[in-house]
């Protein structure tokens, strides 16, 4: 069989999660319409059965990444760390690009059909940070290894005849071993994509159980539920300055002929930067945490298979982001191994034997 990591990278809100999700046919990563949703990497595994005439058995490890953006706080550098991270471990890179935003960056290059006027200042400015950030994206390539797809994401907004044409452009701007236009959210051109990546994968074993749909652990999942309710509900700055974590996960005890679903305890923290960002995840009477609360508390009960009692506590935490330790604290891979240190210390008797 065929088996390897491939890194989907990409500027925020393009659409990788949305992709990943697509991929595996679960729900691994939160999706929301606002940008740096994800803020650690992680992976979602799809396994494929061998197809005769078109690919052998492969088990394919996609890992989402933070989407790519000049860091300005603490929170967005340790986002930029992760995103080289996935890029240190990977057969393949997809670099994805949202058709719509490329589309009118070329309206924008074009030369305008009246010379005289001169293009307004606001498209000057935001033109050239496009090009910037796009560089940007272009720097993290450049020293990489393997093949890179360029994935143009989103085709179900452009019309048929800007597609040829714009692939041929961004062609032209790297050297891609391939160039794959689809649509994560009508589910096109997913199979062309997956076929071309077992194409170049190394033949290996797998590197999760057949079973296994991501790396992350249950606890970290449910935060993310939460903070994706969050972002729904919240505007402005509040779902930049939201971090979620979990404080007790009681799984229910195996109930014996129980009529009605288990019930699992949760209780989470959500920590915010100013009273004002506490203020506004509260609302009226507690009106806006009930909201995010019941629309996470059904998601969660999907994902769990039981019913779920959920208590959120809002605390603020005073310019968090900028907060070495705390961001740290907030990574999941991070808080495994406190929870593991902290059973290990509680199995560990007080009375030491000796020989
Ligand atoms: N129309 C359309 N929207 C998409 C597609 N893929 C993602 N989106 C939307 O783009 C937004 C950002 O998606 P997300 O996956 O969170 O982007 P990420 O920041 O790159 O992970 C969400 O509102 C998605 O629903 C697509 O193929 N077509
Ligand atoms: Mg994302």
């Amino acid at each position: 069989m065929k088996s390897g990591f491939v890194a989907i990278l990409g500027r925020p809100n393009v659409g990788k999660s949305t992709l990943l999700n697509a991929l595996t046919g679960e729900k691994v990563a939160i999706v929301t319409a606002k940008p740096q949703t994800t803020r650690n990497r992680l992976a979602g595994v799809v396994e494929l059965p061998a197809r005769k005439g078109q690919h052998p058995a492969a088990q394919i490890v996609f890992v989402d990444t933070p989407g790519v953006h000049k860091p300005g706080t603490h929170l967005d550098r340790r986002m930029l760390q992760e995103v080289y991270e996935a890029l240190e471990s990977r057969d393949l890179v997809l670099v994805l690009m949202d058709a719509t935003r490329r589309i009118q960056l070329e309206e924008m290059e074009a030369p305008k059909p009246d010379a005289e006027a001169p293009a307004a200042p606001a498209e000057t400015a935001r033109k050239s940070v496009w090009a910037s950030e796009d560089e940007f994206l272009f720097s993290l390539l450049r020293n990489l290894d393997c093949p890179v797809f360029l994935v143009l994401t989103k085709i179900d907004l452009i019309r048929k005849d800007q597609l040829l044409p714009l692939m041929d452009s961004l062609s032209r701007r790297y050297n891609f071993a391939q160039v794959i236009p689809i649509s994560a959210r009508k589910r096109d051109g997913l199979d062309v994509l997956l076929r071309k990546i077992v194409d170049v994968l190394p033949t290996g074993e797998r590197y999760y159980p057949k079973d296994q749909y991501t790396d992350q652990p249950i606890r970290f999942m449910v935060a993310e539920l939460i903070r994706e309710s969050i972002l729904i509900e919240t505007g402005e700055e509040v779902p930049y300055a939201a971090a979620v974590v979990i404080e007790e996960f009681e799984e229910p005890a195996p109930a014996p002929k129980s009529k009605r679903l288990p019930l699992t305890r949760i209780s989470a923290a959500i920590y915010c930067e100013r009273d004002g960002q506490k203020a506004i995840l509260i609302g009226k009477g507690g009106s806006k945490l009930k909201e995010i609360g019941a629309g996470a508390r059904r998601k969660i009960e999907s994902l769990l298979g039981t019913r779920v009692f959920l208590k959120l506590h809002v605390i603020v935490q005073p310019g968090w982001r900028e907060s070495r330790g705390f961001v740290e604290s907030l990574d999941w891979r991070n808080q495994l191994e406190r929870l593991a240190q902290k059973q290990s210390n509680e199995e560990t008797p007080d009375i030491e034997e000796t020989e």
